[in-house]
């Protein structure tokens, strides 16, 4: 029999509430697996025994934009930013193994039924998993780009210069696209994504935004595709200012 799968919203450093998550799901490793979408650390409290936690858990997930800002940052290729909150993990005697485990993770993660990525999906890409195969996710290619910042963009991908304010048509929140592309297809997979903590948990047939914006003092949340289901538990405090 196949594994359950728990699809968990970004985590950002909140490794109290994915033990709280995991408790209430009552997690099993012998039946369970654990795919966080991405932004697994930054601005939390503590990015470090998350991680430690998810690799010791063998956690599969996609790689977000902060978990690459932490690994350029370890490289000395970026600065941390103010609301940035990494130290630990780069003090850390097992620094080199986390950072390793991170990138290992990919962009997109496909399945048969669902396709999961940290921010979006480009409406005009055919096969998601492949158009990203092979892409050095720490080389400033567009098309990584796309899939770990992705708000708001046309019909062709192409994004606006910000996201806020919320931009005027062409542009619409990029599943908005895919959502159509969903209508056209015989059997449309499920899109799990993150990123996007101010729109909050979007639940509609075919898409779960899972950012209920945890770090900010939300919730986080979790999809379950096998019981067709999102469940999430509170934010222990609002660890980082909006
Ligand atoms: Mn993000």
């Amino acid at each position: 029999m196949g594994k359950r799968r728990i699809f968990v919203g970004d985590l950002q450093g909140c490794r109290e509430e994915l033990e709280d998550l995991l408790e209430l799901l009552r997690y099993d490793a012998a039946s369970d697996e654990l795919h966080p979408v991405g932004d697994l650390v930054n601005r939390g409290p503590d990015s470090l025994g998350t991680l430690r936690l998810l690799r010791e858990l063998d956690a599969g997930g996609v790689l977000g934009n902060h978990d690459m800002h932490l690994v350029r940052t370890a490289r000395g290729e970026r600065r941390a930013g103010p609301r940035e909150r990494m130290e630990a993990v780069l003090e850390a005697e097992d620094r080199e193994e986390l950072l390793a485990w991170l990138l290992e993770r990919p962009l997109v993660r496909a399945f048969d039924d669902l396709l999961c990525v940290h921010a979006g999906l480009h409406p005009l890409w055919d096969d998601p998993e492949a158009a990203l195969r092979g892409v050095d996710p720490l080389s400033g290619d567009p098309r990584v780009e796309f899939a770990v910042l992705v708000r708001h963009c046309d019909a062709e991908g192409r994004r606006p210069e910000r996201d806020d304010p919320p931009p005027c048509a062409p542009f619409a929140p990029w599943w908005t696209h895919w959502e159509r592309r969903q209508a056209r297809e015989a059997a449309p997979r499920t899109v799990v994504f993150g990123h996007w903590a101010r729109q909050g948990l979007l639940d509609r047939p075919g898409l779960k935004g899972l950012d209920s914006g945890c770090v900010y003092g939300g919730r986080l949340s979790a999809y379950l595709p096998e019981e067709d289901r999102i469940v999430s538990v509170p934010a222990r405090r609002a660890w980082c200012p909006v």
